[in-house]
């Protein structure tokens, strides 16, 4: 008797795709708290982080699973060493500033510089201006982002407040990413 075959077929899993993304900006700017917002549910705290912090969510997109894989580079100098391994072999470079801190803004170009330098000169970038919420205390124009943020052709900009209790932002920040490249 033959046996039938591919009667029963075993549900596939879901094939999941890889995106890394590579997240820089000075000590302080809200990069922690951007990750832990997308990847960790309920209430957070942010810790300085030492070296390299890793955090990982899914999405869907294009009907797609897509595995995102943040790794949150602590922007001290003395972990040179450790950030220059991750440039290389990164998907996209998402560059932090907090709008109430110019020097925070100004000190991106370093970081382009430092990442074109390891390998990571055709990365694409994301620019994103943090606690968009105080207004008040804003040192960074909307406007003069922008404006950078299209001089060097990056892939878009925004400004978040992650901090702000139901804001949906970062969610919206990586939807579109992941929606872009995936
Ligand atoms: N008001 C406000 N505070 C924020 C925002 N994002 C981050 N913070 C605060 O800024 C501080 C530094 O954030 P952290 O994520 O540790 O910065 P990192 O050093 O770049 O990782 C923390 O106290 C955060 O709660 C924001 O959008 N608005
Ligand atoms: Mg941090």
């Amino acid at each position: 008797m033959e046996i039938e075959r591919n009667f029963i077929t075993p549900e596939q899993p879901p094939e999941v795709s890889q995106l890394k993304i590579v997240v820089v900006g000075e000590k302080g700017c809200g990069k922690t708290t951007i990750c832990k917002q997308l990847c960790e549910e309920g209430k957070f705290d942010v810790e300085p982080t030492v070296g390299s912090d890793f955090y990982t969510t899914q999405m869907t997109s294009k009907k797609k699973l897509v595995q995102v894989n943040l790794w949150d580079l602590s922007g001290d100098k003395s972990y040179l060493d450790v950030r220059n391994e991750f440039y290389r072999d990164s998907d996209i470079l998402l560059a932090v500033y907090d709008i109430t801190n110019k020097r925070s803004f100004d000190s991106l170009d370093m970081w382009l510089r430092e990442v074109s330098k390891f390998g990571g000169e055709s990365l694409p970038v994301y620019l994103c201006g943090t606690k968009a919420e105080q207004e008040s205390r804003r040192k960074v124009d909307t406007d003069e982002a922008k404006e950078w943020s299209n001089s060097r052709s990056f892939q878009g900009f925004c400004e978040i407040k992650p901090t702000v209790e139901g804001d949906s932002s970062v969610q919206a920040l990586f939807e579109r990413i992941v929606m872009r490249h995936m």
